[in-house]
């Protein structure tokens, strides 16, 4: 079998004996790579979007072209996912962040995930609402959030 070596380095798969249910999350993102970066459209994607209250491990994959990141946020009651007020550098608050993965091939806090690699997390969580983000600069303005309800 031919092998390509610059995509084997980059593959990571993470544990098979994560704690919880596993959350699957896909960053993904498409189209143009102007300048100005305006016309790319990205996404979150996160499979299942309930689970049950306690332990939840988070496996996120980059499936785009460049770096991502999954930030994991409450949601207040009177809160809709997507509706966050992004910085003028394109971030949203992280106040109260549960954790992230953003670790290429690793577990936790990383400098985010690189194209083709895989990080993960794994959260004690209780039951309520909880967004999905990847807070790389305008990322979340471009799509990049879902919504996960703990049951
Ligand atoms: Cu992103």
């Amino acid at each position: 079998m031919m092998q390509h070596d610059g995509l084997a380095r980059s593959r990571c798969t993470a544990p098979r004996d994560l704690p919880g249910t596993v959350v699957r999350v896909s960053l993904m993102d498409m189209g143009h790579h102007s300048m100005m970066g305006n016309r790319t459209r990205m996404m979150l994607r996160a499979a299942p979007a309930t689970v049950s209250a306690g332990a939840v491990s988070f496996v996120a994959t980059d499936l785009g072209s460049r770096r991502h990141e999954l930030v994991v946020l409450p949601l207040e009651s009177w809160q809709n996912f997507g509706q966050r007020a992004t910085s003028p550098g394109g971030k949203v608050l992280e106040r109260g962040a549960l954790g992230e993965a953003s670790r290429a091939c690793g577990a936790g806090i990383g400098a985010g995930l690189r194209p083709g690699t895989t990080g993960w997390v794994t959260l004690d969580l209780a039951p309520g609402r909880y967004e999905l983000v990847c807070n790389k600069p305008h990322h979340y303005a471009r799509g990049m959030y879902a919504e996960l309800v703990v049951s």
